[in-house]
């Protein structure tokens, strides 16, 4: 009988995951609420701390959530010593890229060796980061085999991409398809088995580079259309045609079409990195992903064009953009979270900055921003804050946002979110 089969159908496995952040917190609550005893392994003290107390530091995971896991069993450490009592090892450290938007793969190395370090027979590990295919099989496979034990017999090795879609109330962990690759069968029967306990649905692929493949293929696919949509938005400004209404008109087909929106660019830790794993592995193989490339140009270029926008809202009204009193509202890369990495608002804020523009910002879930972006602090969102600005920029539609407000007080809006479309009135003008 298989030992390590058994203890995750009974749920008797220790699971260890390394890295406790937006995916690997999720994950240790899930299999900490179906019975295993699961011990979360974070490089950060004072977030280990915080988990030990109780304290959730991520918006999905409430502390009450947390703190029933740890009445179950779950601890956080920094000591990468937990790896040797595990029975499987799941790995979700960040993918960031680099200056140069290269793969920066320092922290799933890391993660590689700590495992190598501990690995002992009849463990199970599986990859969960963001990667460019070929990751599980060229780098994370050799460097756990330099313990000494040989990859599908003495331990198993797959990969299962993370699918959490941060601030969904809609889709979760749960009712999320999981998708899973494994070196060998055998390791995919256990993946599969594992993850079967906290997801209504498993989907097993022929390789881990299929399931590495199958991430890239979901987030370049936005990628590519966010891209699209940005450039049909500018075509419409040109032809004087309204792109909100023709995208809204154009999803009234009810096959084969998707509807996507432009924006101010593209945010997030996801949508603007991962393509580059794809493009730069394409290099790699001596080929080109030229579709992917060129969206990502379109979408970088988009801070770029709100500012042109803005500028030109002065201009028609007598006035430079240099000295000129610009509101931002909402600076987080998406609606109703907290989150500024790769925030295409600081890269508006920079460039309004660099043409001399006087700038403050408003926005209910970032009440700072870093000393780099000037230290500004939100202000408040009144008829004063507005009336006294000479343009407004809305750049993230966050729910909680007075829209009766904006309307009534601006004296122009950039409204690059389609958030005002109820609104048909001068000072309100459309990305
Ligand atoms: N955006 C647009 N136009 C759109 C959609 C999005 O400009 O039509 C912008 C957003 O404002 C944001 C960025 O793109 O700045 C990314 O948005 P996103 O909705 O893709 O949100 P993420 O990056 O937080 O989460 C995505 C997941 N989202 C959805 O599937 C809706 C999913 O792609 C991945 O599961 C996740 O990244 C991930 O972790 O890979």
């Amino acid at each position: 009988m298989d030992t390590l089969q058994g203890a995750i159908d009974e749920r008797r496995a220790h699971v260890a995951i390394i890295g406790q952040g937006y995916v690997g917190l999720p994950l240790a609550m899930g299999f900490a609420q179906v019975g295993y005893r699961v011990t979360g392994l974070e490089a950060d003290p004072e977030k280990v701390a915080s988990l030990n107390a109780g304290r959730s530091y991520v918006p999905d995971i409430s502390p009450a959530a947390l703190q029933e896991a740890l009445a179950q069993g779950y601890a956080a450490t920094c000591d990468p010593a937990c790896l040797a009592q595990a029975d499987v090892i799941l790995i979700t450290v960040p993918t960031p890229y680099t200056k140069t938007k290269q793969p920066d793969m320092t922290y799933v190395q890391q993660a590689a060796r700590a495992v190598s370090a501990h690995l002992r027979p009849g463990q199970l590990v599986i990859l969960e980061s963001t990667t460019y295919p070929g990751t599980t099989e060229e780098l994370l496979l050799p460097e756990l085999e330099k313990s000494g034990l040989k990859a599908g017999e003495a331990f198993e090795v797959a990969y299962s991409p993370e699918r959490i879609d941060p601030g969904s109330r809609h889709y979760t962990l749960a009712n999320t398809p999981k998708v899973v690759g494994g070196m060998t069968p055998r390791a995919a029967q256990l993946a599969a088995a594992l993850y079967g306990s906290i997801v209504e649905q498993v989907v097993v692929v022929s390789s881990p580079a299929a399931a590495e493949m199958t991430k890239l293929l979901e987030n370049t696919y936005r990628h590519v259309n966010i891209a699209l949509a940005n450039e049909m938005a500018q075509l419409c400004h040109v032809l004087g045609i309204n792109v909100w209404e023709v995208i809204e008109a154009a999803g009234t087909k009810p096959f084969g079409f998707q509807a996507f929106y432009p924006g101010p660019g593209v945010g997030g830790h996801c949508i603007p990195i991962d393509p580059y794993y794809l493009i730069w592995k394409a290099q790699e193989s001596e080929t080109v992903a030229r579709m992917i490339e060129l969206a990502g140009q379109i979408n970088e270029r988009m801070p770029e064009w709100v500012v042109e926008r803005v500028t030109d809202l002065l201009n028609d009204r007598g006035r430079s953009l240099r000295g000129s009193r610009v509101l931002l509202v909402g600076v987080s890369y998406k609606k109703d979270v907290p989150d500024m990495r790769e925030s295409p608002a600081l890269r508006v804020l920079e460039k309004l900055h660099q043409k001399g523009a006087h700038l403050t910002y408003h926005d209910p879930f970032v009440p700072s921003l870093p000393w780099h972006y000037g230290g500004l602090e939100s202000v408040a969102l009144t008829s004063q804050t507005l009336g006294s600005a000479d343009c407004v920029v809305l750049l993230t539609d966050h729910s909680e946002l007075d829209r009766e407000l904006l309307a009534q007080y601006a004296p122009v809006l950039l409204d690059t979110r389609n958030m005002l479309q109820g609104y048909r009135q001068p000072n309100i003008v459309r990305l």
